[in-house]
């Protein structure tokens, strides 16, 4: 049988404290979209950082509760890391009931194969940050951090987004965006129809041909000015909408 509810799909919010207006927007979303939805994706960079599930900041502690309350009433959430969150652990899991997903995700919608990813992993043609990713998704190196005091964390990742942002900055645009080859490579592996994800901040709808059917690439929207949704209604169609921003 279909699903009866949209099913939605967010990612790149990079909730933070100095923010409050894409806060105020998500816990909107939650409100009156995800509240009456048969699940809710998000797609990794949900919070601009995450030092660790010991963190208890206003903020985590607000969208902690508020996922809790979603879960709580009976709407899966799943969770896959992003770049920025990628220490995301089982605790928060725990607390808030939300479900972490691998990067990629295979899920079978409406016949369709849909592919989840965050969207760095197709991102190869830059080299230093698949260097850091690397480094930073070793077990040992998270261990090692984990460790350290939630000050010195958080001090870390105040230099971490120094330096990504001059990185980011400095390097060229093609090579920040996925690589279309790497790309086929992914879908033809997973047999997808269709490949769900974010990252590059380049929303679109791309066509796609493999070699034996069409296919189709989403790219989902940051959160920069207004909160950006996708949402599979239970037709099985593909609308994006956006927030109305408050102000
Ligand atoms: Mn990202």
């Amino acid at each position: 049988m279909a699903n009866m509810k949209n099913i939605y799909f967010i990612s790149d919010l990079h909730l933070q404290a100095t923010e409050p207006k894409i806060v105020h927007a998500f816990l909107y979303f939650l409100k009156e979209y995800a509240a009456h939805a048969e699940c809710l994706y998000i797609l990794g960079d949900f919070f601009d950082a995450w030092i660790g599930d010991d963190d208890k900041t206003i903020l985590v502690k607000q969208i902690k509760n508020a996922l809790q309350s979603l879960t709580q009433s009976g709407v899966p959430v799943c969770f896959m890391h992003g770049n920025r969150d990628f220490l995301m652990g089982q605790r928060f899991a725990k607390e808030t009931g939300v479900e972490l997903l691998a990067d990629p995700t295979l899920l079978e919608l409406h016949g369709k194969k849909i592919l989840l990813m965050h969207g760095d992993l197709l991102c190869i043609d830059d080299l230093k940050y698949q260097q850091f990713r690397a480094k930073v998704h070793d077990p040992k190196f998270q261990k090692r951090v984990l460790c350290l005091p939630l000050f010195v964390r958080r001090a870390l990742a105040g230099w971490a987004r120094y330096k990504s942002k001059k990185h980011t900055d400095k390097t060229d645009r093609i090579l920040q965006d996925v690589n279309q080859a790497e790309v086929l490579k992914v879908m033809q592996h997973y047999d997808a129809d269709i490949l769900i994800h974010g990252h590059t901040h380049r929303p679109a709808f791309h066509e796609i041909d493999l070699d034996n059917k069409k296919a189709q690439r989403i790219v989902l929207a940051a959160w920069h000015d207004a909160g950006h949704y996708l949402c599979l209604d239970p037709n099985g169609t593909f609308t994006t909408g956006s927030l109305p921003t408050q102000g």
